[in-house]
């Protein structure tokens, strides 16, 4: 299996990705706006390509539940000059995370590989057609509503096979009416996009369902307030349910795991993988 992202080959089977997340935003959940200016947010990417980040997700708006957003401009002026500075000091791959084509299609032509589709682009096709010119990666993640709305009232009458019928929908029309490959895309659940606890539970639980269309999973759990629902863990006390999600999505066969915590989260990975491969874990 094979994931073109521009310049980028990832050849799997191999050790999962990780890929780690850069907050470019003031009002930033979990990094309280630490990491807001240009120069911040770049050291704080180089410090988590040192711990083993491969891939380095960059955004510019908040889209955790109930944001509110940003206009172009402002999500422009706060990613483009990171992604500029990056580029020319990095090799991993630049991943941009944003709702909006013309936002990706900058942080494209300034050095990104691979465009984070977290508003599963319900609008129209200009995000596609933007990917599909840039022979870009396409992370297509599934949400249940924007993100203002998403969390108020989540319904599904099953909603492993509602995500998958997802993915095999937005296969369909990827492949057949944008000039987008299957070796571009990456699928991922969207945990947390319009689910309760139970809902992200049912599909940690099945992930593996998700391995049939023989694309790249990738996961996001990290630090997400579902754990709090669980646990009771406060925002930055959700570390060790984080690394107990990604390591077993690597046991389901997930490549990709999205995290604020690089080095904590290559080493559980990299020790789940070496145990599964002596074998079958009953
Ligand atoms: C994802 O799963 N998630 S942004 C609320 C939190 C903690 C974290 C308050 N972008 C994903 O990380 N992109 C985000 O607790 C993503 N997959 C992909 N592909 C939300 C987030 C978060 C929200």
């Amino acid at each position: 299996m094979l994931f073109r992202a521009r310049q980028f080959e990832f050849r799997f089977p191999r050790p999962a990705l990780v890929m780690g997340i850069v907050n470019v935003t003031p009002d930033s959940f979990s990094d309280g706006g630490k990491f807001f200016s240009t120069d911040a947010a770049v050291a704080h990417a180089l410090e988590l390509v040192a711990q083993g980040a491969e891939i380095l997700d960059l955004g510019g708006e908040s889209t955790r539940p109930g944001a509110v957003p940003v206009g172009e401009i402002e999500e422009l002026n706060r990613v483009i000059p990171v992604i500029e500075k990056l580029a020319a000091q990095t090799k991993v791959a630049l991943s941009i995370d944003t709702l909006k084509p013309a936002v990706a299609r900058a942080a494209l032509a300034a050095g990104a590989s691979i465009v984070n589709d977290v508003g599963a682009n319900r609008e129209d096709d200009a995000m596609w057609q933007v990917v599909s010119e840039f022979r870009a990666g396409y992370i297509c993640m599934h949400a249940q509503g924007p993100p203002q709305t998403m969390q108020k009232n989540p319904a599904y009458a099953d909603v492993v096979r509602e995500v998958g019928e997802f993915f095999s929908e937005r296969l369909l029309t990827l492949l057949n009416e944008t000039g987008i490959a299957a070796e571009q895309v990456v699928l991922d659940p969207g945990i947390g996009f319009g689910k309760t606890l139970a809902h992200n539970l049912q599909l940690l639980a099945g992930l593996r369902s998700f391995t049939k269309w023989r694309r790249p999973l990738l996961l996001g759990v990290s630090r997400k307030s579902f754990i709090e629902k669980l646990t009771g863990a406060r925002l930055n006390e959700r570390l060790p349910a984080s690394l107990a999600c990604a390591t077993l999505a690597v046991g389901s066969g997930v490549q990709i795991i999205r995290t604020h915590d690089v080095a904590e989260t290559v080493q559980a990975v990299r020790m789940a993988e070496a145990i599964l491969q002596h074998g079958n874990v009953d």
